[in-house]
């Protein structure tokens, strides 16, 4: 993990509209207000650890924006551009593909693939990417080309029962992940050291390696975060309770480089 005052995490604000943001059914309705407050906890969060925060402007077309990891991957010196899923969230990619050209060279994946930034991680030189509702198997190809170039393999991971692959496996450092049990083929995570998430707790687990060290977790996983203190990590719990109903998680709402 490179040290934090070398990292710059892309962030957009909460929209006013995003109590209309995507959701399955049955969340709770989303409050707006406690939305931003919640959000504006994370930004503190990234900038004690060192990162230098850049904003992307919200969008009120747009409800979801905030959730701005989907709309690109950094993948070597590439930004991918994504085709997100939900149609109704096409449109949030242009203003984060401007914020990125500057340092990156930009690609961008095309009709018919899609892909949303949620189902991808990556780890030592694999990129690990979900096949689910949102990304399609040709925009999982367009990605393993420019992931070729780029001198990374790729791994399709099968996802159900979640929206992304990152729903359910989330990396909290260079080598570990914490799985949800029954939602990915976990034989594809064989290079990887696996962590459970605690049933009692399924779905609510979500985490972000901070790059100092110390792990942000969900606040309201509160023994899934024992488990990987218990593992010798330093958890940091925040409450994401309105991230989380619109069925968004901790590494969503940043785009890191
Ligand atoms: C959606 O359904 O697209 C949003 N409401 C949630 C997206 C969360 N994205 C993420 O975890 N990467």
């Amino acid at each position: 993990m490179p040290p934090m005052t070398d990292r710059t995490a892309l962030i957009r604000p909460v929209p006013e509209s995003f109590d209309r943001a995507l959701v399955r059914e049955g969340q709770p309705r989303i409050e707006v207000e406690l939305a931003r407050a919640q959000h504006d906890e994370y930004r503190r969060h990234l900038a004690e650890a060192g990162c230098s925060i850049e904003v992307v402007p919200t969008d009120e077309a747009h409800p979801d924006c905030v959730f701005i990891e989907d709309t690109a991957v950094i993948v070597g010196e590439v930004a991918v551009i994504t085709r997100p899923g939900a149609i109704s969230r096409r449109g949030e990619t242009f203003p984060v593909a401007t914020a990125l050209s500057t340092r990156f060279a930009i690609a961008r994946i095309g009709e018919p693939g899609t892909l949303d930034g949620g189902d991808v991680f990556i780890m030592g030189d694999v990129v690990y990417v979900g096949r689910s509702a949102r990304t399609n198997s040709d925009g999982i190809d367009q990605l393993r080309a420019i992931a070729f170039h780029q001198g990374l393999g790729l791994v399709t991971v099968e996802v159900q029962d979640v929206l992304h692959l990152k729903s359910a496996v989330l990396p909290i450092d260079e080598e570990t992940v914490v799985v949800t049990h029954g939602t990915v083929d976990e034989e594809k995570l064989g290079a990887l050291e696996i962590l459970y998430e605690d049933e009692a707790e399924r779905h609510l687990f979500s985490a972000l390696p901070l790059g100092d060290g110390r792990v942000l977790v969900t606040a309201s996983a509160p023994s899934t975060a024992e488990r990987v203190a218990g593992s010798g990590y330093e958890v940091v719990p925040i409450d994401v309770s309105q991230i989380q109903a619109a069925d968004g998680g901790l590494t969503c709402m940043s785009i890191l480089f």
